[in-house]
């Protein structure tokens, strides 16, 4: 990490450099600051600000955010460079972010390559920005137009910033323009400290508030930042200045930065061990089976990556629904202008529909994503071994299905692997690497590769009954009926989940998806269920119903018209029949008990799954309910908010209830460990 400067004519060059995007650490900050203690410089009229490489700058180092503020502080640097008698010129190039907008704001004068992408994404690590975008932004483009950025973390391009004002020219060379730009332009532009305070915008103000709190519940980065915003119409820069430094100091260390930080650096991390260094194979032709809806947005997501995709069905009729499913979603991402028309035909150009397997007899990957059920699997893959070349990687979809079971239907077991996608595939970022028993490194390499052409979160996960994500949700399901059953409504649950941080609570989740898919799985679960285990039965009482959700109209809630959900009173009334008939004396839990419950079922179980080497980390299991399961990002995922409750409280209140259901709540093993350890679940494995 380093400042390197150049002299060109009367221009200083400054070029920061710390691959790859420039964040700018401590060390950079001290060169610039050595740079501002250099001028004036005889026969330098300007110093241009550049970056490295692919970037001017994505903003401060954040690993530094862990620690004290350093100095030199970046909001001092800033300050500086805005009141130096030799102007700065921002040459602005791939990202300005964060700190390196703020950089390229206390210039004078701010010329972009065209595509340029700029904005001030503090809010999305749980921070304001701490070195003046609030005071000057809204001063240099206009009150409404800072308050459409900086509190949504909205980036931007050129082109759009240079309309707004936030830049004053494009060109495929800003360091030259810079170095070039008449002294006369240069005199004419004005720090932003000269400049008037905005205007005050009364709407603008009330509408931001609106989308922050509709876009970013809970968060209380967004809602400072227009606040800071707001104000600069009422105070001198100054104050602004200062109240926004301390704010950003304030909630660098609060647990929302902290949590957003830890999402931030687990999601960059997620890529294929050190220890899988074999081979994956070839993508280009990738064979899908199913078209239903699973395997219809699987195929669009390939599509999307340019891969060729054979879509294969059982018949005909199969044939022509997969095309019809693959259809929707190409017109769907048409008219939400995310494709082309002539997109659209590339990824139409590039699919193949067929009920012969023989049409994928050159791919070298097919992901299963058929109807769940073993037998129907162990025909697909029987059908796949025999048209693929021998070398082809096998992955089956399936979201709770034994893989190893599935991979025992073909003669080399090591070529199958498991590829659990969420609906919507093409959407949601999420992929579970389900390692068989036999799975080879090639194997799971070849996920891996997939996970990364599609831009996906990939989690190694071990075989089990769900993996990491539905084993985790069957145990929320789980605590959700049981405070159902034993004193509230789906309806508060819901409430309380909905507060918690969830878009939305498990009852609307399973309307949703369909109540009928846990009930399969109940009744597959029926044969091996532990009997000491109580067992809740008014969701097999729903689905006798016919109550299965949103497809049937009603569910959990009703849907009159297809519109939206309305509380049931005769679902709040299984509960009280249920319980009639347990001879059960019903509880009226707060909205913090019913909280309390379903978090802890979820942190329990996901200790049993870290202890039994189903997930390879605490980091992996937040990014497995943050990206599969709706957890709240801005709590850190389930294990990083379990570590802020504190391990000895979690064992507490499980003791707890351990008392009045030992074999739901008693402890995981894991959990006793850390407190033996004196380690954090973060640490534990
Ligand atoms: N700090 C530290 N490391 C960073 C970083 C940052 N700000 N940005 C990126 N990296 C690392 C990242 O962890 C990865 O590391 C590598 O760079 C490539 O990143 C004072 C206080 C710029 C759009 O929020 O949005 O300024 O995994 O994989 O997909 O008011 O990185 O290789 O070891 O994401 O091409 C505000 C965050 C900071 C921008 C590039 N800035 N970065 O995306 O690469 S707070 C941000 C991004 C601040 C001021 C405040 C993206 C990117 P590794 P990558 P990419």
């Amino acid at each position: 990490m380093k400042v390197n400067t150049r002299r060109e004519g009367a221009a200083l060059i400054v070029e920061m450099e710390n691959a790859p995007v420039n964040a700018i650490g401590q060390a950079m900050r001290a060169g610039l600051a050595e740079v501002l203690d250099s001028l004036p410089i005889n026969g330098v009229t300007r110093v241009v600000l550049t970056g490295a490489g692919k970037a001017f700058a994505a903003g401060a180092d954040a690993r530094e955010f862990d620690g004290p503020a350093l100095d030199p502080q970046l909001n001092d640097v800033v300050n500086r460079i805005e009141r130096s008698e030799t102007p700065w010129i921002a040459a602005i190039n791939g990202v300005a972010l964060g700190g390196g907008g703020e950089l390229a704001l206390a210039c004078r004068y701010r010329i972009a390559r065209p595509g340029t992408v700029l904005g001030f994404p503090e809010v999305n690590l749980g921070i304001v920005p701490g070195s003046g975008a609030t005071q000057r932004l809204p001063r240099l483009i206009g009150m409404k137009a800072a308050l459409a950025l900086i509190p949504t973390g909205q980036a931007i391009k050129a082109e759009e910033a240079e309309t707004l004002g936030l830049i004053d020219g494009i060109s495929d060379d800003p360091v030259q323009v810079a170095v070039h730009l008449d002294e006369g332009s240069l005199e004419l532009a004005n720090p932003i400290c000269d400049l008037p305070r905005p205007e005050r915008e009364d709407d603008a103000i009330a509408a931001a508030f609106a989308v922050v709190a509709k876009k970013l519940p809970n968060q209380i980065a967004p809602h400072r930042a227009v606040e800071l915003i707001a104000a600069t119409s009422e105070r001198p820069m100054a104050e602004g200045l200062a109240d926004e430094r301390q704010t950003f100091l304030d909630l660098r260390v609060g647990d929302q930065a902290r949590a957003l930080r830890h999402m931030f650096f687990a999601e960059r991390a997620a890529k294929a061990p050190d220890w899988l260094t074999e081979a994956p194979a070839p993508l280009d032709q990738i064979a899908v089976v199913g078209g239903g809806t699973m395997g219809a947005g699987i195929a669009y997501a390939l599509l999307n990556a340019g891969k060729r995709v054979v879509l294969l069905e059982t018949d005909a009729a199969g044939v022509v629904r997969a095309q019809e499913n693959v259809e929707k979603i190409i017109d769907a991402s048409l008219k939400r202008g995310l494709i082309s028309e002539a997109g659209a035909e590339d990824r139409r150009a590039r699919i193949t529909y067929s009920a012969d397997y023989g049409e994928a007899a050159a791919c070298t990957l097919a992901i299963e994503a058929a109807f769940e059920s073993m037998d129907v699997k162990r025909e697909v893959f029987a059908k796949l071994e025999a048209a693929l070349p021998a070398e082809a990687i096998l992955a089956s979809n399936t979201s709770y299905l034994d893989l190893d079971e599935i991979a025992a239907t073909v003669s080399d077991p090591s070529r199958v692997v498991g590829l659990h996608f969420f609906a919507p595939a093409h959407i949601m970022k999420l992929l579970e690497i389900v390692r068989g028993a036999a799975s080879s490194d090639r194997a799971l390499a070849t996920g891996y590769a997939l996970g990364k052409a599609l831009r996906k979160i990939p989690v190694l996960a071990g075989v089990c009954d769900g993996f990491i994500g539905n084993r985790i949700l069957a145990r929320y399901r789980e605590a959700a009926d049981t405070v159902f059953m034993d004193g509230s409504t789906p309806w508060e649950v819901d409430e309380a989940m909905v507060d918690f941080g969830y878009a939305m609570g498990p009852y609307e989740a399973q309307d949703l998806s369909g109540l009928d898919i846990a009930h399969a799985n109940r009744r597959r679960q029926d044969a091996t269920r532990d009997p000491n285990r109580r067992y809740i039965p008014i969701a097999d009482r729903m689905v006798e119903l016919g109550k299965l959700g949103r497809k049937t109209g009603a569910g959990w809630y009703r849907y009159p018209g297809g519109n939206g959900k309305v509380e049931d009173p005769i679902v709040a009334d299984l509960a009280l029949e249920e319980a009639h008939f347990a001879g059960i004396t019903r509880t009226d839990y707060g909205a913090d008990e019913i909280r309390g419950r379903l978090v802890l079922a979820m942190i329990n179980e996901a200790c049993d799954i870290l202890n039994e080497g189903i997930a390879a980390s605490a980091r992996d299991v937040d990014l497995v309910t943050v990206f599969g399961y709706g957890f709240p990002r801005w709590r850190g995922g389930l294990m990083h908010y379990a570590d802020s409750l504190g391990v000895a409280n979690i064992v507490a209140k499980l003791e707890e209830l351990a008392a009045e259901d030992p074999v739901v709540w008693t402890p995981s093993p894991l959990l006793r460990e850390c407190l033996d350890k004196g380690v954090t679940l973060a640490e534990v494995r």
